[in-house]
């Protein structure tokens, strides 16, 4: 169950958690038609807090809805506001940030017409997606045998709530069939990403990631792209198969939720020593640096605040 907080932000509103509510005819209940973000706040090691490159968060989210057309209400500077307030009204020195752009109800029937465009932000307190477990052991994950979409299909680059029907059945799956989470290939058979992370695979120090083409462009992937490229590795952008993954010296998902979370096994093959590897290892230690807010090089990417 999720954690309750204070208060929910809606439709420009603070809201007390129980009274955000919408109607059964609500548009996005039947045909999937709304935008999300998911956004991590963390407890910085000066005592405030920070949002994780909130402002891009909420950039992409206007996106998405640019994508599948859907006309949001507020700017981006006034969604950056919006978290600030919910987060410091719950109370929240850290936690999860979902903001929601979803057509209301009114006229049903497929075309969204006139419907309102609601938003919200919801805030809770969110420890690691996959256990804290997994972040150092790692965890096991299947290919599964559900296709990601094609990007003439759904559109890829938009984080709209239908496209996720495709990840709730790879990850109900996989976590049926006794794995932690799913590996998605896209319509070629090349790997795309996971249910809801980017992925990376290390050979010979070099560090492996999918390219953007049919894959959501993660921020914890530029994130880790940007700190392993400073740190001097070598990191490109490379069409992989399956078997790379099998072969490779480490595998990782990167993602808000999944922060960097290290994979020991695949398809019953054990990846590298089955543990977390170096380089996962490294940059674990650098990224949770980096938003605590203990490395100013890249104190770009945080937007403090005080509770
Ligand atoms: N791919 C997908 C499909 C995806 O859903 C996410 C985030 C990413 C990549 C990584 O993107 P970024 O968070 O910007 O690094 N998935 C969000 C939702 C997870 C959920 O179960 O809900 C998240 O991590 O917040």
């Amino acid at each position: 169950m999720v954690q309750k907080s204070d208060k929910i932000w809606f439709d420009g509103k603070l809201v007390p958690w129980d009274e955000a509510n919408v109607h059964v005819l609500t548009h996005a209940l039947h045909y999937g038609t709304g935008v999300f973000e998911g956004i991590r706040a963390y407890e910085c090691s000066n005592g405030k807090s920070a949002v994780f490159r909130l402002e891009e968060h909420m950039e992409r989210l206007l996106d998405s809805a640019k994508i599948i057309g859907l006309k949001v209400p507020f700017d981006r500077d006034q969604l950056v506001e919006a978290t600030v307030a919910t987060l410091k009204a719950n109370g929240l020195k850290a936690g999860y940030v979902r903001p929601l752009v979803f057509v209301g109800a009114g006229a049903m029937g497929v075309h969204p017409g006139q419907n309102p465009i609601q938003v919200c932000i919801a805030t809770w307190p969110w420890g690691a997606y996959l256990g804290e477990e997994a972040l150092e052991k790692g965890i096991r994950v299947k290919c599964s045998s559900f296709t990601r979409h094609h990007v003439n299909v759904m559109m890829t680059k938009a984080k709209s709530c239908g496209n996720y029907v495709n990840s709730v059945l790879a990850k109900t799956e996989a976590v049926a069939d006794g794995y932690d989470e799913a590996i998605m290939l896209d319509p070629q058979g090349y790997v795309a990403e996971g249910s809801g992370e980017n992925i990376f695979m290390v050979k010979d120090d070099v560090l492996y990631t999918p390219p953007l083409h049919n894959v959501l462009g993660g921020f914890t992937r530029d994130s880790v792209m940007t700190l392993a490229a400073d740190l001097g590795y070598e990191v490109r952008e490379a069409t992989l198969g399956r078997d790379m993954l099998y072969i490779a010296d480490e595998v990782f998902f990167t993602g808000t939720a999944a922060e960097i979370t290290p994979i020991r096994e695949i398809d019953r093959r054990t990846i590298g020593e089955g543990k977390a590897g170096p380089l996962a290892k490294l940059l674990q230690a650098e990224f949770f640096g980096v938003v605590k807010g203990e490395n100013p090089d890249y104190a770009f990417w945080l937007h403090e605040y005080e509770v």
